[in-house]
């Protein structure tokens, strides 16, 4: 499905590359200080799970001390793939941080470009802590919308954005461009990790050539519901942590049966913007 929209922050041409091609790379969209609040939600769990591990027995130093980009991968590097996926392969808790970061206006800006100015926020967002020798972390060649393939929302749009450099040792995205016009196709679980992971298979991903999308911290990969993407496993000794977020037009299902999205834009009815209580409150638009 195509819109075409002129409001917004993205360039004609970035419109059309995105589609043309089922994705869009914006290069340091973020920067490091506007990425503190969602930082800081993410200290704020790393700390709960040291908590943990300490009263567990399992850990004797609690790490606190040490940066971000390698904390958590310091608590486990002794722990095993187990220990770590007790506290899920990904996250979604509502940290005020996580809020602050799906109302962000340059985010906002961009998704407008494409789908136009009311804009809802779905409720599939997710914290990624990759960390080294989690098999997990490595997610298989998939659409997005194989994880919710009876809503009638179209399209889904998601934001990758990731909290570090993402490179190929730290296990970025992959995409197959143009692959989003495709139906969607048939999926089967992934067994391998225990993940549950939706996956194709090999002789499902066509002729098209991958491209490999390294970014810089704060970047945004922005891509369409049915674009074929994966990532690779974390070879590096740091957490390739990102998130992704996920906006569709407020007249789409809102796919409640995944949690209570909100309203994050509206030109029509700016006072059913939903604020920060009311996301707390798992309300989806202003009380
Ligand atoms: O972050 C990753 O490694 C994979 C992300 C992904 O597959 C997604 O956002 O749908």
């Amino acid at each position: 499905m195509t819109i075409q929209s002129h409001s917004g922050s993205l360039t004609k041409d970035q419109v059309e590359f995105y589609n043309e091609e089922g994705y869009l790379v914006l290069p340091k969209l973020l920067t490091h200080d506007e990425l503190a609040p969602a930082r800081e939600a993410m200290n704020h769990k790393v700390n709960e799970i040291a908590d943990e591990l300490f009263a567990a027995g399992l850990i004797t130093d609690k790490l606190e001390h040490r940066p971000f980009k390698y904390r958590l991968a310091e608590l486990f590097q002794d722990l095993t793939a187990e220990d770590f996926l007790k506290h899920g392969r990904s996250w979604r808790d509502r940290i005020p941080g996580y809020f602050h970061l799906m109302s962000s206006p340059k985010i906002l800006d961009a998704v407008e470009s494409l789908i136009g100015g009311e804009l809802f926020s779905n409720p599939v967002y997710n914290v990624r802590p990759k960390i080294p020798k989690v098999a997990a972390g490595a997610v298989p060649w998939h659409q997005d919308k194989s994880y919710w393939p009876d809503a009638n929302s179209n399209p889904v749009i998601t934001v990758w954005i990731p909290l570090v450099d993402a490179n190929e040792i730290n296990g970025c995205l992959h995409i197959k461009p143009k692959t989003h016009r495709k139906r969607l196709l048939e999926w089967h679980s992934e067994q391998l990790t225990g993940t549950g992971y939706t996956a194709l298979r090999e002789d499902q991903l066509g002729k098209t050539k991958t491209v490999v999308l390294p970014v810089p911290e704060g970047s945004a990969i922005l891509f369409n519901d049915r674009a074929l993407h994966m990532s690779t496993p974390n070879l590096s000794d740091e957490v390739r942590w990102s998130v992704d977020l996920r906006y569709q037009p407020t007249d789409q299902d809102p796919m409640p049966n995944h949690g209570a999205g909100f309203l994050a834009r509206s030109y029509k009815y700016p006072e059913k913007v939903a604020t920060l209580e009311d996301w707390l409150a798992e309300r989806p638009e202003r009380a």
